[in-house]
């Protein structure tokens, strides 16, 4: 079995000392043989991080890229600049970015698509609203997430984080995410033939310390996309040593 991965977004949050803090702390709490480790602060910490992360096993992400290489574009940064900085991951899709920036499927499969080609491993988010759960639509959302947001060929990770768990602290039960994991894994297979067997899936939506050990151990979490959790390097260690 390959080892699980836990993903730390930090989202809009970390001034220079106290990312640097944050990261002195996980790296130097990091159990011997631990999951895989990213951690993905605001891109305004990724240069300081990313020498300090050079000599540990811990790997630096990014919470967005541009689609584009280069260009006219203000205020976005592209894939390429973020694998020149050392960036190994980037987060795509975050249901954050959807609301906020209004960033559409068709978006997201671009940027997933300009991220593999500069040699990032994207994870690419797709989640349910409170709504579309309740009224049982989840499934149907989730498959035109899936066929929208991921390009053909797709050699990344995907991102199961419904709404209405983010940062509630209201995790999704183990059953509805057994359930949604086996429906994901039938429609990447469905999508992606035989590639889509070896899609990691992982889990967001108010992971912490106390549930890591009930939610890594169902079948198909690859590992967990985790938010508030991960801004606490005790919480965001329990988790890691929570998973296998
Ligand atoms: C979901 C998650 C991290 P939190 O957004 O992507 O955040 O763990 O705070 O729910």
């Amino acid at each position: 079995m390959t080892r699980q991965i836990i993903v730390g977004n930090w989202k809009m949050n970390g001034l220079s000392r106290d990312s640097q803090e944050l990261v002195k702390a996980i790296t130097s709490g990091l159990p011997a043989n631990s999951a895989d480790v990213v951690v993905c602060p605001p891109f305004t910490q990724l240069g300081l991080l990313t020498d300090m992360l050079k000599p540990t096993p811990v790997k630096l992400g990014a919470q967005d890229c541009h689609q584009e290489v280069s260009g006219a574009h203000t205020g976005d940064i592209s894939a390429p600049m973020l694998a020149d900085l050392g960036v190994s991951y980037v987060v795509l899709g975050h249901s954050e970015r959807r609301q906020e920036h209004g960033e559409l499927d068709e978006t997201v499969r671009e940027k997933a698509m300009a991220a593999a080609k500069a040699g990032l491993t994207p994870i690419v988010c797709i989640g349910e609203t409170e709504d579309q759960r309740e009224t049982g639509e989840h499934f149907d959302a989730l498959g035109w997430q899936i066929k929208g947001s991921l390009p053909d060929g797709f050699n990344g990770i995907l991102a199961y984080e419904p709404i209405w768990a983010i940062g509630t602290g209201l995790a999704a039960t183990t059953d509805q995410i057994a359930e949604t994991m086996k429906f994901l894994r039938e429609e990447l297979v469905r999508q992606f033939g035989e590639a889509g067997k070896v899609i990691k899936i992982l889990y967001g939506g108010s992971v912490n310390a106390g549930n890591a050990a009930t939610i890594l151990p169902i079948p198909e979490v690859a590992g967990a996309l985790v938010g508030g959790a991960s801004l606490k390097a005790d919480a965001f260690l329990s988790i890691v040593s929570a998973a296998s």
